[in-house]
């Protein structure tokens, strides 16, 4: 057989093959193995040199045209395969864009903390300033200052965490009147403040009772602030927080930094006064202590009673939000259990 028999052998069956490729990496070999410098049309360009000089032009001529045709081929095979792949890959990765998406789960502020934002507002709208106070405080501004001297029988109601003889965490938020009062400009007006934060006593922790706990304290210091002053406040609070229909009643109680102190009540919201076990069937629960701040604090603060008066109160922040949300056990505030604090979405 001579080469260019050999050649057109080679042309029909690599064009065969070529045509009966079903891959990309199929086609890629055929074209290795056939047009490579190790393939049969270079072996045959090379066998050439055995040839006479007149028929060497012409087989060269048709070994080129048969590599350039074959190579046309694969080409246009490759096109096709790439086509079918791609073809096969959106069929195979089609998308259902009607699934429904991934949720993205949005947290929620803390419910103490909702409810303190909550307070601060009411109290923001009546022109009070929020201030921040310590939680490790002196011995002297948690007791001292509050008119509680060392051995005051009234220290055992609040026993405390010590750090040392005189630094403790703070057992109320009390503290903070006397660090505000003793600083406050008096001649550019009066003082109305709160301040919300966390507390600590050695209490036994149980479903009303945490060793860690929050609290608002109120203070409003001017000329001529009486009981009706409290009263009015603390009922305009309250009736924001549970609701306008809702009543408060004062009952005398004993601070030893107020005078006159009292308990505040609220109108049972459950059963409107009639008496339920949320109310422990009195029609009244009691919500915040408060009082006249004493003479004696306010002395102790540099200001003079007999020009200045005013008004304190303290309200425990986990008692508002569980008598509001009805909550049972004031330790749900504190274990972090998505399923109870994830409820509070609303406010
Ligand atoms: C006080 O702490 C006073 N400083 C409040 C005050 C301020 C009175 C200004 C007058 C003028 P009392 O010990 O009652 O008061 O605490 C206030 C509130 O804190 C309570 O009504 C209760 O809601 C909350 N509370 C007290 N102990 C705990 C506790 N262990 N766990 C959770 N809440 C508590």
């Amino acid at each position: 057989m001579n080469l260019k028999e050999e050649l057109k052998n080679l042309k029909l069956k690599v064009s065969q093959q070529i045509e009966q490729a079903k891959t990309l990496k199929e086609l890629d070999n055929i074209r290795v193995e056939t047009l490579g410098k190790k393939g049969p049309i270079t072996q045959v360009l090379h066998g050439m040199k055995d040839l006479s000089v007149i028929e060497r032009p012409a087989v060269g001529a048709f070994a080129n045209k048969i590599r350039d045709t074959l190579a046309a081929q694969i080409e246009k095979k490759k096109q096709i395969l790439e086509r079918q792949a791609l073809n096969d890959a959106l069929v195979q990765e089609t998308l259902d864009v009607t699934l429904p998406g991934k949720k993205v789960k949005r947290g929620v502020r803390h419910i103490l903390s909702q409810t303190q934002e909550e307070i601060e507002d009411i109290f923001l709208s009546m022109g009070y300033r929020i201030v921040e106070g310590y939680e490790v405080e002196s011995d002297h501004y948690n007791f001292e200052r509050m008119n509680l001297p060392k051995g005051h029988p009234a220290r055992d109601m609040q026993d405390s965490f010590y750090i040392s003889e005189e630094i403790l965490l703070r057992t109320h938020t009390s503290p903070v009147q006397a660090r505000v009062m003793e600083e406050h400009d008096f001649t550019k007006g009066g003082l109305r403040m709160i301040s919300p934060g966390r507390v600590f006593r050695r209490d036994t922790d149980d479903a009303t009772h945490s060793h860690q706990f929050h609290q608002i304290e109120g203070l409003v210091i001017d000329k001529g602030i009486t009981m009706g002053d409290l009263k009015g406040t603390l009922e305009f609070v309250i009736k924001k927080i549970f609701g306008e229909e809702r009543k408060i009643r004062l009952r005398p109680s004993f601070f030893p930094f107020t005078e006159p102190s009292v308990e505040v009540d609220v109108s049972c919201f459950k059963c409107e006064g009639k008496g339920c076990n949320v109310c422990k069937y009195t029609g009244w629960i009691e919500i915040l202590g408060a009082g006249m701040v004493h003479p004696k604090v306010l002395k102790m603060s540099g200001i003079d009673p007999e020009v200045y008066a005013g008004f304190a109160f303290g309200l425990g922040q986990e008692r508002i939000a569980m008598l509001r949300f009805g909550i049972n056990d004031i330790r749900y505030f504190y274990t972090n259990d998505m399923r109870f604090l994830g409820q509070f979405a609303r406010l």
